[in-house]
């Protein structure tokens, strides 16, 4: 007999988010999947979005080691918790579960989950989100959709980051969104720079029609 362990992986794994996913609507939140390579701007979105957003923002931090992300938010008035992962590379769906213990979040909440920073596995481990987003800083080269295209694949929206910087950096726009577009034809790019604030109305508007539409679904 033949085991197919990545068939069976995914299937295990998409049991647990679909766990996940009816827990998250019990509690009538919505969750966005943050995935980017480490210092993308993962947390200076969301620091930056949050007040942008008429819902209340609630975020989980996942790293391998420290606290530096939840403190910095929890600083600045947006609640978080700190998953470590004590060197793994990707969230889980009941490590998520588990931390939503440590809230107590109010019905249309938008919970943000900042996953481990890598764009390899973290595609493989749905965590019940309704809204996948995929991040890359400019500085992190134009090439990011043609080498790792299993989680531009499976992206509700990509956020092209650090746009101030790309004076100083090789980085050809065309050939990233060509890119994105050959592996999701319409998939929206939000091209901004949490550092000057240009782009992020744009995206901070789509996310709140997204999810806006979504409370409505139920
Ligand atoms: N120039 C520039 N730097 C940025 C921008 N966004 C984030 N950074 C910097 O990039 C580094 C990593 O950002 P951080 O939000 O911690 O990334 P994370 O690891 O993905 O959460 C920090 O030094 C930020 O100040 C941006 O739009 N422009
Ligand atoms: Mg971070
Ligand atoms: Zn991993």
């Amino acid at each position: 007999m033949e085991i197919n362990i990545s068939r069976d992986l995914f299937d295990h794994e998409a049991e647990l988010a679909v766990a996940n996913r009816k827990l998250f609507q019990k509690m009538g939140i919505i969750v966005l999947n943050l995935l980017a390579g480490p210092g993308a701007g993962k947390t200076s979105m969301i620091r930056s979005t949050a007040p942008l957003l008429k819902q209340p923002v609630a975020v989980i931090e996942g790293d391998p080691a420290s606290s530096i992300d939840t403190d910095l938010l929890n600083s600045l008035g947006i609640p978080a918790v700190q998953i470590n992962t004590e060197g793994g590379c990707h969230l889980e769906a009941p490590m998520v579960s588990k931390a939503l213990d440590e809230f107590k979040l109010e019905p249309n909440t938008l919970l943000i989950i900042e996953n481990v920073g890598n764009l390899i596995c973290t595609a493989g481990f749905p965590l019940g989100e309704s809204i996948r987003v995929v991040m890359v800083g400019v500085s992190e080269g134009d090439d990011k959709p043609y080498k790792y295209p299993d989680i531009f694949q499976g992206a509700d929206a990509v956020i092209l980051n650090k746009i101030d910087l790309q004076p100083y950096v090789d980085f050809n726009r065309e050939r990233f969104q060509e890119g994105v577009r050959t592996l999701r034809p319409g998939l929206p790019i939000f091209e901004v720079s949490c550092r000057t604030g240009r782009g992020l109305s744009e995206w901070s508007q789509w996310l709140e029609r997204t999810i806006i539409s979504l409370l409505k679904e139920g």
